[in-house]
């Protein structure tokens, strides 16, 4: 056995690269690990491949039924050759097993020093939230290069999973359990980031990325990540609201077509006119900011139905609204009293960029 796990972390420690045909460019530091377990099962599949199916045609050949052969009865055994296919199988099933056992028990300790990342899950976004407090809802995650990162996965509905193709880690976020993946990015760069579990209608637009910075600017994206919501003036707080309003346009419309949830602008015709929102439960209740307010914080407590009396399901994420900030959902509040201002000629949603409502605070020269 000791012959056979040295064997293969000498196997292992040799000839990496990863990437290549079957993958993208490794970016953290098990990937060349995770390619090359790969590579050399593969490369023995093919090796047995060629070998079984070359032996097959030529003895379909050399042994076909021919005239004036005298029948032998066939062979019976060989021992020699039996141990032969039975332990070069067996001596490889087990290298191979002890590669990957390498290799797995790397992917499932993360180093003591890790810097973490909490992840949220939810229908059909990430929330990633970092030591600082800092958050960003749009299925961003930010890592510095050359640092441990842990990120613990939760789910805030069904079973989501994180999938980053470049640093070959995956890990599903299940609701009412704690997963993590850990990861150290080995380049600069942005790299795609995918939900791998089917998670409703909208999972194939549950993608995202990774940029992974250098120590500083990692910590500078950090800061401002933290920052940019208190930087934004009031009078332009419904802009910050349409930058959060990707969080909710899977389930929320602004042109007036119910999805999952109302639109908004019914919503906010109902806002602008005094009007109400009739409840799952009979009953109706004025559209004003209060009730916004508790849509957004507690969505479970009060279920809306369309005008007719059809109840909407309760799919809305409990968790958001608190992980949002007080701030933040009177951003969103904002956007859907003041929506029509937030619309071109044609009716679309105007694009807003965080630099545009971000006032800085003069700095001493
Ligand atoms: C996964 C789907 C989903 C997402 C994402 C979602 N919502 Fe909802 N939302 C719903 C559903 C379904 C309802 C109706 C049932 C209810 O009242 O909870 C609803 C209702 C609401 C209401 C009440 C609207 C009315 O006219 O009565 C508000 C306000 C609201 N959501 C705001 C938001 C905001 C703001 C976000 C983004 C930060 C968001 N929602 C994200 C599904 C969602
Ligand atoms: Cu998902």
């Amino acid at each position: 056995m000791s012959l056979l796990l040295l064997a293969s972390s000498l196997i292992a420690q040799t000839g990496r690269t990863g990437g290549g045909f079957w993958f993208p460019e490794p970016g953290s530091s098990v990937a060349t690990e995770v390619d090359f377990v790969f590579n050399v099962i593969t490369q023995i599949c093919i090796f047995f491949f060629v070998l079984i199916v070359a032996l097959m045609v030529i003895f379909c050949f050399k042994y076909r039924r021919k005239e004036h052969v005298a029948d032998t009865g066939g062979a019976t055994h060989n021992t020699i050759l039996e141990l032969t296919w039975t332990g070069i199988p067996i001596i490889l099933v087990i290298l191979i097993f002890f590669l990957g056992l390498q290799g797995y028990v790397r992917i499932i300790t993360p180093p003591e020093n890790s810097y973490e990342i909490e992840a949220m899950a939810r229908q059909w976004s990430w929330t990633f939230t970092y030591p600082n407090g800092a958050q960003d809802f749009d299925s961003v995650l930010h890592v510095p290069v050359g640092v441990p990162v842990k990120i613990n996965l939760r789910s805030d509905d069904v079973l989501h999973a994180l999938f980053i193709p470049a640093f070959r880690v995956k890990m599903d976020a299940v609701p009412g359990k704690n997963t993590f993946i850990w990861f150290q990015a080995i380049q600069e760069g942005e790299y795609p980031l995918y939900c791998a579990e089917y998670c409703g209608t909208e999972h194939s637009q549950m993608v995202g990325k990774v940029i992974a910075y250098n120590a500083v600017e990692f910590e500078e994206v950090i800061e401002e990540l933290n920052t940019w919501i208190d930087k934004v003036p009031d009078e332009k707080l419904h802009m910050a609201g349409r930058l959060l309003y990707n969080l909710c346009s899977a389930c929320h419309t602004t042109d007036g077509k119910a999805l999952i949830g109302p639109s908004f602008l019914e919503t906010h015709n109902k806002f602008k006119d005094g009007g109400t929102r009739k409840l799952a439960d009979g009953s109706s209740v004025k559209v004003d900011e209060q009730y916004l307010l508790k849509s957004i914080l507690s969505p479970g407590d009060q279920i809306a139905a369309s005008d007719s009396d059809k109840a909407y399901p309760r799919s809305m994420p409990p968790g958001l609204g608190r992980q949002l900030g007080d701030r933040k959902v009177l951003a969103l509040i904002e956007f859907i009293k003041r929506l029509p201002e937030l619309k071109d000629s044609d009716g679309k949603l105007i694009s807003v960029k965080r630099s545009e409502i971000v006032e800085e605070a003069a700095e001493p020269q």
